[in-house]
């Protein structure tokens, strides 16, 4: 970027602030630690970290070729449906994983085994084929992430997707029944009731829009209800519901795993705008896991339409009496959005959105409550302090600081939870403000790397900004969104990096690569199809069924060629032999609108009707040796 071109946007942004980001940018450049030289193999393993702070090639994010990140990003892929793998700092993507949308790379939602996962109808065909992840989550133990799985819902047709970390694979999707606009997700990090169990058994779930329940058609308004589910980790079956008043919207969890809470934007049960922003407050409702599932347990839910999912009863009239109750309604200021807990497990903050709050609320006080010793609910809130306009989420840094983006202002603004609650209590002179830092533009979710573990580590953070504008060279209306990464290791934030994602990326975690430690090849055990070996490839033909049995190898397919007969119903399977990773071979059927992917000792399989004859040649779609143009077999369909 010219000077020039820097001090337009300058000019566009306000220059002031623009010109102390320059500053502190340069002034960190003071700390320069020269990027470690890596003798001989550039693709050994072992990167250096890059330290937050000192910044080679001016912005610290620029690793050299064969170095590796330190942090994965696993982040929501918006209305494309699918998890994206981001290595940071350098922000590079690496990976896509397809979730609740077909994907062409790798056959998702084309072979049969990612149709069961995805779900289909009667006719075989795809249940869905749009989805929009918003939160992505990742199975936690002692309160840090433990590398088993992530989730990610899909507000569009209220589904949630794990994710197995060892393979970066989705493998179930549920259905929450009676849910429509499902929006938040966390999973929970321990048991309220078994202290042994100090690891992910539960996701949460929040349904924002309320509907009638059964919804079938009847349109009485006065009926809506949302519904907060509990899904299990394992099973990925759904536990059981609470009925509640009002709406959900997002979800937190506490580390001793005895409340999940969702902000409520719409306690007035509006149906349009205006009606849902009409009550000056709102709430952040708290939900006793240990109660709701011994009143499951002595019956006491109902259920409804098709589901035989529980519900208990959440309303606010069902659970007046403190010592008994399922939920408690906090109340918070106008339309809140985010509840993100503190590291330090003390707290929930809610942001106010509508009100240019941020919200700080004491779990133990809440948990009190529900004992019966905190006389009013409220008196849980600890601090309610202005923060700037529009805030929506906030991060964490491990060190007592909280990070919230303000979507109106255009910032993140840094500051001191504790100084926040003394400001609170009456000391004004309590600076509860750190800093403030341009973003641009229209920040949404943050996240700092380890934000909600015990584990923050207050390196980075990243702000997924909903416009772009003048950040990117122009491509026609539809702007890219801009990922930002912020070095948050000192008192000053300081702006590294924009990065351009395809829309529309809501929530995101990063953490520690050790974290993870994903395989490099399957197993043939995973498969009940797998074909162990090329010898009994071949065609099975039973009546009209006929399976084709077929093994990858570089650079050949078992069979060079085979034959089918018109009207034939086949089920082509495929496993790849070869034991290498990053050996995938894919496989393409002209004319028959098939093409997929099968990685290292992965078998998969696809269903059609050979319904036009001719010669087909089959032939293999990842570059995956000098004879891969040559990899192919002859499918002939006899007329
Ligand atoms: S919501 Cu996207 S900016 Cu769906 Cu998490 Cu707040
Ligand atoms: Cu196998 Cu290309
Ligand atoms: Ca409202």
């Amino acid at each position: 970027m010219s000077q020039d071109e820097k001090l337009t946007t300058s000019a566009r942004t306000g220059i002031g602030r623009r010109s102390f980001i320059n500053t502190a940018a340069i002034a960190s450049l003071a700390g320069v630690v020269a990027c470690t030289e890596k003798p001989g193999n550039a693709a050994a393993p072992a990167a250096p970290a890059p330290t937050a702070g000192g910044h080679d090639a001016g912005n610290g994010t620029h690793l050299k070729p064969g170095e590796l990140d330190t942090y994965y990003g696993l982040w929501s892929g918006g209305h494309n449906g699918d998890m994206r793998v981001l290595g940071l700092p350098s922000g590079r993507e690496i990976h896509r994983i397809p979730c609740f949308v077909p994907d062409a790379l790798v056959g998702w939602g084309i072979t049969n085994e990612s149709k069961k996962v995805m779900g289909t109808k009667a006719d075989g065909s795809l249940k869905y084929t749009v989805g929009d992840t918003h939160h992505t989550h990742a199975s936690y133990k002692d309160g840090n992430y433990d590398g088993r799985y992530a989730f990610i819902n899909d507000k569009i047709n209220a589904r949630i997707a794990r994710i197995r970390l060892d393979y970066f694979v989705c493998d179930k999707i549920t259905e929450l029944p009676n849910v429509q606009g499902f929006h938040g997700i966390f999973p929970d990090k321990a048991d309220p009731v078994d202290p042994k169990i100090n690891y992910t058994t539960r996701v949460f779930c929040g349904g924002e829009f309320a509907i009638p329940v059964p919804n079938t058609g009847t349109d009485d308004g006065s009926k809506y209800r949302s519904l907060f589910s509990c899904v299990d980790a394992e099973s990925m079956e759904v536990r059981w519901q609470v009925m509640i008043d009002g709406n959900c919207d997002l979800v937190a969890t506490s580390y001793d795993g005895k409340l999940a809470a969702t902000n409520q934007y719409n306690v007035e049960n509006g149906v349009h705008y205006e009606d849902m922003m009409s009550a000056e407050r709102d709430a952040c409702l708290f939900f006793n896991v240990a109660r709701i599932e011994q009143a499951v347990k002595d019956g006491k839910f109902k259920t409804y339409g098709d589901s035989k999912v529980p519900v208990v009863d959440g309303s606010h009239d069902a659970n007046k009496d403190p010592k008994t109750a399922l939920t408690a309604y906090v109340t918070v200021p106008k339309n809140p959005h985010g509840v993100n807990a503190s590291p330090d497990a003390k707290y929930f903050i809610c942001a106010g959105k509508l009100s240019p709050t941020g919200t700080v609320i004491e779990l133990a006080k809440v948990l009190d409550w529900f004992d019966g010793k905190l006389e009013k609910l409220d008196s849980a809130i600890v601090a309610e302090v202005e923060l700037g306009l529009g805030p929506l989420h906030t991060a964490f840094d491990g060190r007592g600081n909280a990070y919230t983006t303000l979507f109106l202002d255009s910032q993140v603004v840094k500051w001191n939870v504790e100084a926040a609650i003394k400001f609170h209590a009456g000391d004004k002179s309590a600076k509860y403000v750190v800093d403030r830092l341009d973003v641009q533009y229209q920040p949404g979710h943050l996240n700092a790397s380890q934000s909600e573990t015990r584990a923050a580590d207050g390196k980075y953070l990243a702000v997924g900004c909903k416009f772009s504008k003048d950040r990117f060279l122009p491509v026609g209306p539809l702007h890219p969104e801009n990922e930002q990464l912020i070095d948050i290791s000192g008192e000053k934030m300081v702006l590294l990096a924009d990065h351009p994602v395809r829309g529309e990326p809501h929530d995101f975690i990063i953490f520690k690569r050790d974290l993870v430690r994903p395989k490099q090849v399957y197993t043939l055990e995973e498969f009940p199809l797998a074909i162990k070996d090329p010898k009994e490839s071949g065609v099975f033909r039973n009546g009209k069924k006929v399976t084709v049995k077929l093994t990858s190898q570089a650079p050949a397919f078992s069979m060079r060629e085979f034959k089918l007969k018109k009207g034939d119903e086949v089920t082509l399977i495929l496993t790849n032999l070869d034991k290498v990773e990053d050996l995938s071979h894919g496989i393409a059927i002209p004319k028959y609108n098939v093409q997929f992917v099968v990685n290292p000792l992965e078998t998969a399989s696809v269903n059609f009707v050979a319904d036009k004859p001719g010669v087909f040649w089959l032939y293999c779609t990842n570059f995956c040796h000098a004879l891969h143009l040559e990899m192919r077999t002859r499918m002939v369909v006899e007329a």
